[in-house]
């Protein structure tokens, strides 16, 4: 395996599909939702999705495809190359906002990280990592996460989930927000775990994502040394949704511990 022809071409896909997007904005998109009212789902996405699947197998027909749309072959499991794609993460902020959401990619060999992407359309800013190699900001490399304690830290949290809520007693979370130095919500996943393999962001929780929405942060996660790991400290599953937090690794066990008390 040629790594650095496989991130020259995943880069230069990624840059093309947001091009695309941009330009996208110049004619009509179709919105509609999936699962409720909170969950949109565009032309765009899946034009974005197909336009991966089709340079991708035009590359090498043997990489398989777990895309959010559902439009590769989607395996169940994550024998030989598989690339995990969220074509649009953030989809309400691409339709309402028009900024701050993101492509974001996993390139995983045997269910091992390779290449992780996360890229930030409107921004046109690219993370990135290689494993073994280190990580980037566009041409900056990224540095090891310095540590700190609870109370200097930033924190992404969506207000939902300080809400009376299914998965966590919320009145927990409600102390957590207490303590930290300030909290912030992007609605965008893949933003907020760029933000903190940057050290922008100290922590993110999330009580459910998917895969895709993790998929490329994990990969540039270790290279910084965040941690990224389900609601009990376990790793985070790639074939199913979970609970997700990714955190500076000073803070992550503690939070786990005294701040994510789940039903
Ligand atoms: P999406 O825009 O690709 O759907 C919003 O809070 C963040 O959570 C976004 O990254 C969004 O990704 C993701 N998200 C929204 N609903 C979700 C769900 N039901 N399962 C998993 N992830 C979800
Ligand atoms: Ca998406």
């Amino acid at each position: 395996m040629d790594l650095q022809r496989l991130d020259t071409f995943a880069k230069e896909i990624i840059i093309e599909a947001g091009r695309r997007i941009r330009a996208a904005y110049s004619y009509d998109l179709e919105i509609e939702t999936k699962s409720s009212a909170k969950d949109l789902v565009t032309n765009i996405d899946r034009e974005t999705e197909l336009f991966f699947i089709e340079q991708i197998k035009n590359f090498d027909p043997t990489h398989k495809i777990i895309g959010e749309e559902g439009m590769g072959e989607n395996p169940k499991t994550l024998e030989g190359i598989v690339w995990i794609i969220d074509p649009i993460d953030g989809t309400m902020n691409f339709v309402k906002q028009h900024r701050h959401f993101m492509i974001t990619i996993g390139i995983y060999r045997d269910g091992v990280g390779m290449l992780g992407y996360i890229y930030d359309v409107m921004a046109d800013d690219l993370f990135y990592a290689i494993t073994g190699e280190g990580a980037w900001y566009n041409e900056t490399p990224l540095r090891k996460l310095r540590s700190l304690v609870l109370e200097e830290a930033v924190i992404g949290i969506n207000a939902a989930w300080v809400t009376p809520n299914s998965k966590v007693h919320h009145e927990k979370l409600i102390d957590l927000i207490q303590v930290v130095r300030g909290t912030r919500s992007y609605g965008s996943a893949a933003m907020e775990i760029a933000f903190v393999v940057s050290g922008k962001l100290d922590a993110y929780i999330s009580m459910r994502l998917a895969p895709w929405d993790i998929g490329g942060g994990l990969i540039i996660a270790q290279e910084v040394g965040a941690l990224a790991t389900n609601l009990t400290g376990q790793p985070c599953s790639l074939t199913e949704s979970d609970g997700f937090i990714i955190a500076n690794p000073s803070i992550h066990q503690h939070i786990i511990d005294h701040y994510l008390d789940l039903k």
